[in-house]
């Protein structure tokens, strides 16, 4: 990209989702999506500069767009949603590959602009049927930071719901904190735990809700390190699980029998000056069984696992 500032931005974004400036699986894809706009409006200038060629054709544009989607898939490896997102906007780009690249520019910025207002729709459709599942009174259980469980949260509250929150830090990131602190901020009362006195939490809990990062064709959901740990606990106390997440954070690669890959983050993050001769394993997430989820709270409904799978392969056939 010939303007440095714009290929600093669009660089900086893929630095910002790989350290976890830009957080959570939602986010993640909407930035990764909006990051294109940096590479567009540097070609409309180009374009605009030389408008005596102003039939150029878009090669060039298009290769440094598969380049792009390149990076944004290897910042987090875990995470279907980025990759569905962007594959929404870029699949068919060598379709137009013999239009005018204004043209193809106008076409991808408007892609861009559908698939964020999808995104957005959504989260709202999300909140709407999530809060619902708020019941008065209720002590819900949370892990890590969600915006799908805290905008199910806020907006249970602002319907006048009375209920309260049990969270946990979530290390080595400690996102948690990021749950408390914007919930607390709205008036829900929260009690913050580190993450081994988890039991502690659950068993005081009504609902469980976590977020998800991944849903494989088996209908497993793939979260936050810890989640399969704690939906385990929260089976034994019989307390219902439900995972609340946008429809597009299904891996579709994953019917051809591709495994989702789990990230495996930095030792650092876990013991920044740790003994040399100790290996640390930091893996950001981990695989929840289908059997241990009450359902799956998406825009399209709430849903079994597995069923959901079937569900998606009608509503979302871009992915297919
Ligand atoms: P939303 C987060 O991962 C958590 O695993 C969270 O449950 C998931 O993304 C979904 O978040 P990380 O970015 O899409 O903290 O619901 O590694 O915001």
């Amino acid at each position: 990209m010939s303007n440095f500032k714009n290929k600093n931005s669009f660089n900086k974004v893929v630095l910002d989702i790989k350290n976890l400036e830009i957080q959570g699986a939602t986010n993640i894809a909407i930035a990764a999506v909006k990051s294109l706009k940096f590479i567009l409006s540097d070609f409309s200038k180009i374009e605009s500069k030389s408008n005596s060629k102003s039939n150029s054709k878009p090669n060039k544009l298009i290769s440094e767009l598969k380049n792009a989607k390149k990076k944004l898939f290897k910042s987090r490896p875990t995470e279907p949603m980025l990759r569905n997102a962007l594959n929404y906007v870029l699949s068919d780009v060598d379709k137009y590959a013999m239009d005018e690249t204004d043209k193809l520019i106008l076409r991808l910025n408007h892609r861009i602009d559908q698939a964020l207002e999808i995104i957005s729709k959504g989260k709202l459709e999300i909140s709407k049927i999530g809060s619902k599942k708020i019941k008065k009174n209720m002590v819900v259980f949370t892990h890590c930071h969600s915006k799908s469980v805290v905008d199910i949260l806020l907006l249970a509250k602002s319907k006048g719901k009375k209920f309260e929150v049990h969270n946990t830090e979530t290390r080595p990131r400690y996102q948690g904190r990021k749950t408390a602190k914007e919930l607390a901020s709205h008036g829900i009362k929260v009690t913050h735990y580190v993450d081994s006195a988890a039991r502690l939490a659950l068993k005081k809990a009504d609902l469980f809700l976590i977020g998800a990062d991944a849903i494989t064709v088996e209908g497993k959901v793939i979260n936050k390190i810890g989640s399969e740990l704690f939906a385990e606990v929260a089976k034994r106390y019989q307390i219902p699980i439900y995972v609340c997440t946008h429809s597009w954070k299904f891996d579709p690669q994953t019917i051809f029998g591709f495994e989702e890959p789990i990230e495996l983050r930095s030792e650092s993050e876990v013991w920044p000056d740790k003994p040399k001769n100790v290996k640390i394993q930091n893996f950001a997430f981990e695989q929840v069984d289908p059997d241990l989820i009450s359902g799956v709270i998406t825009e399209l409904g709430i849903y079994k696992p597995e069923s959901l799978v079937e569900e998606l392969k009608s509503r979302n056939k871009f992915m297919f």
